[in-house]
């Protein structure tokens, strides 16, 4: 089976990880909500570590197999924005922007949902294939009662409460990303609506970026980065989406 994102560049290569003919898939969220509880659970003893190319922010990287296929699984640092304060933040927004992941797994903490959502919200503007999986549910069930439907139903993307330290709900995790990368389930992200003055700025950006740029750079994201001054994204534009299209070439 071809992957879109292997079919003709291999653009995670650039951020140091292997060739894979399966899909590669990240898993994003803030400190401290059982991002490599999950990605323990999900790759057991198939892990490798380094760093990050040119960053000393660890990486890791294993793989899991699921209905024989081979899916690469990136644990990102944990971030609570990707707004390129941090060398951990410019990581994780790059490799999801650039290194173009077959689909996200955005971990989220459910006893600490209002803030984490700020994070999910920022990873559903540059993607639409995400699964958030709604960690520590075991804790919020405590404390209060979430009402997951209605969460799916908001964010437009599918949301699997996990139990990560128990390994509960990972199968259904697993079968959700397979859905994501291998039969295309469709979602509709939430995408938020800026104010006027800012909307107005993007609508005339956006087109311009389009035109000058491969069809996989998100615009509007990159236009929203540009209109808030982000000068980090357009390094990174320079140093991820010219060479990611000659990826091939590159390996
Ligand atoms: N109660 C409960 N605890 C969990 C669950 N999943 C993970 N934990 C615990 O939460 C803590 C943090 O888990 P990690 O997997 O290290 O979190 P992380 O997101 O990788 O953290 P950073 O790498 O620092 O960003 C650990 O003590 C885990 O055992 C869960 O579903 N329920
Ligand atoms: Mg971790």
């Amino acid at each position: 089976m071809e992957y879109e994102c292997c079919a003709s560049a291999q653009p995670w290569v650039q951020f140091g990880v292997e060739h894979s003919d399966g899909p590669i898939i990240a898993l994003a969220g803030n400190p401290n909500v059982g991002k490599t509880t999950i990605f323990n659970a999900l790759t057991g003893m198939r892990q490798h570590t380094g760093n990050w190319p040119g960053k000393t922010v660890k990486q890791a990287r294993g793989s899991y197999l699921y209905r024989s296929i081979r899916f690469t699984v990136v644990d990102l640092p944990g971030t609570f924005s990707l707004l390129s304060h941090s060398s951990d933040e410019q990581v994780a927004r790059d490799f999801l922007v650039f290194g173009r992941p077959s689909a996200t797994i955005i971990v989220v903490d459910a006893t600490r949902l209002e803030r984490n959502l700020n994070l999910a919200l920022q990873v559903l503007e540059i993607t639409d294939r995400a699964v958030v999986a709604l960690n520590m549910i075991d804790e919020a069930r405590n404390k209060m009662e979430i009402d997951v439907e209605q969460l799916q139903k908001e964010l437009g993307v599918p949301v699997v409460p996990t139990v990560a330290r128990r390994k509960k709900g990972l199968d259904k995790l697993m079968q959700t990303v397979y859905e994501l990368t291998c039969e295309g389930l469709p979602t509709s992200p939430l995408r938020l609506t800026y104010p006027r003055h800012i909307e107005e700025a993007v609508q005339r950006v956006e087109p311009l970026l389009k035109e000058e740029l491969p069809p996989w750079v998100n615009a509007r994201w990159l236009a929203l980065r540009l209109v808030e001054g982000d000068v980090s994204s357009l390094r990174s534009l320079a140093r991820y989406a010219a060479p990611a299209e000659k990826g091939v070439t590159a390996l």
